[in-house]
């Protein structure tokens, strides 16, 4: 074998590195800023599924958080405020091969480009929207968003505000989303995981990263992310496994009726038996929606991994189908043929 035939066969079998995804660009977010975590776990997520940097675009809209495609070494566009799943929806429609993530915050995403947001998630664009949710305008420093809780002092809001916050969750539900995800940015770990099965995910994914801004909202997630109450405050839900969490790993979620409800294991009668087995892939939304809302209301914990998965047709696949389909009815002619049989023909005299 040639050197040049082995290095092109190195090249096809070649295991990407998370540094590969990483571009040379210096990075502006302030120090301490939640925003780097997901950036590596972006990296470390792309190099697990070992896509070339080449088919892969990352298209974000404005703020903070739409930094981010300047820091990747794949094809990216920093693009126009809330626009970004509009702009990706191109971009998959015209090239369904590449790997089209969002980069976008909540502000980007929910305000602005709320529109755009919930249309995408109805047409289930084969697409990963990562929401970085700070609660927060960052980059205009310090405005509250559509996700800021209700009574919320900002500049913008000086006495609080007198409105209640979007859900993210809710919202991809309420658009008919086929897949939800939630991480902390402290956890690279289930970060990765996340965002691993998010980009093998058929549809529109979103994954909601609760996301720490230092400067204009810090300490916002502190209740789930502070490494004491963690374990008793969050739960990581996989598909096929029971719903066990706390730091003694003996809490559990039952059915109580027609809601949730946080117990003990082996107290007031409840047995390992009684707890309930995350089912992902189920198509009646009711029970991943009560999941994705737990809010540490009644002891239970805010849920974190993958909550929905569910396989339905996407859009650009269907467009794909249906072009073909259009085409197979119109028999290709010549353009002389075109010229000569169109219908529009005019006498020029
Ligand atoms: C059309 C338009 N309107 C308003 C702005 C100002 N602006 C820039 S970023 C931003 C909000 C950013 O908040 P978010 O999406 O939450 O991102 P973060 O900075 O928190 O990551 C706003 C209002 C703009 N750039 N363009
Ligand atoms: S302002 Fe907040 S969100 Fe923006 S880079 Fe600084 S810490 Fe991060
Ligand atoms: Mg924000």
């Amino acid at each position: 074998m040639e050197v040049t035939e082995i290095a092109a066969k190195e090249l096809r079998y070649q295991k990407h590195l998370p540094k590969d995804y990483k571009s040379e660009n210096a990075i502006r977010w302030c120090p301490g800023c939640g925003d780097y975590a997901i950036l590596t776990s972006l990296q470390k997520a792309m190099a697990e599924l070992n896509i070339d940097p080449h088919k892969i675009a990352v298209i974000s809209g404005i703020g903070c958080s739409s930094r981010l495609p300047y820091y990747m070494n794949t094809y990216g566009f920093h693009s126009i405020h809330g626009r970004a799943a509009a702009i990706a929806t191109g971009v998959k429609v015209a090239n369904p091969e590449l790997s089209v993530w969002v980069a976008t915050g909540d502000g980007d995403s929910l305000a602005i480009g709320g529109n755009h947001f919930i249309h995408t998630i109805r047409r289930n664009v084969d697409i990963n929207i990562l929401l970085f949710n700070n609660k927060i305008y960052g980059l205009t420093k310090g405005q509250y968003s559509p996700t800021s809780d209700r009574g919320f002092v900002s500049k913008s809001s000086p006495y609080g505000t007198v409105e209640d916050p979007f859900r993210p969750a809710e919202l991809t539900f309420g658009a008919r989303g086929t897949f939800f995800a939630r991480a902390i940015d402290v956890d690279i770990k289930n970060q990765t995981e996340v965002m691993t099965e998010a980009a093998k995910h058929k549809g529109t994914s979103v994954v909601e990263v609760l996301q720490n801004c230092v400067i204009f909202n810090d300490n916002i997630h502190n209740r789930i992310s502070d490494r004491n109450w963690k374990a008793d405050n969050t739960i990581i839900l996989k598909h096929g496994e029971k719903m066990i969490f706390g730091k003694e790993e003996n809490r559990g979620i039952v059915l109580d009726g027609w809601n949730l409800k946080a117990v003990t294991i082996g107290e007031d009668g409840y047995t390992l038996d009684d707890i309930l087995v995350h089912d992902a892939t189920t198509r009646d939304n009711i029970l991943h929606m009560k999941l994705a809302l737990m809010d540490n209301i009644d002891g239970l914990p805010v849920a974190l991994g993958v909550i929905r998965s569910v396989k339905e047709p996407t859009y650009e696949k269907e467009y794909e189908r249906q072009i073909e389909e259009v085409q197979m009815m119109t028999p290709k002619r010549s353009f002389t043929e075109f010229l000569l049989n169109s219908p529009n023909i005019w006498e020029v005299k």
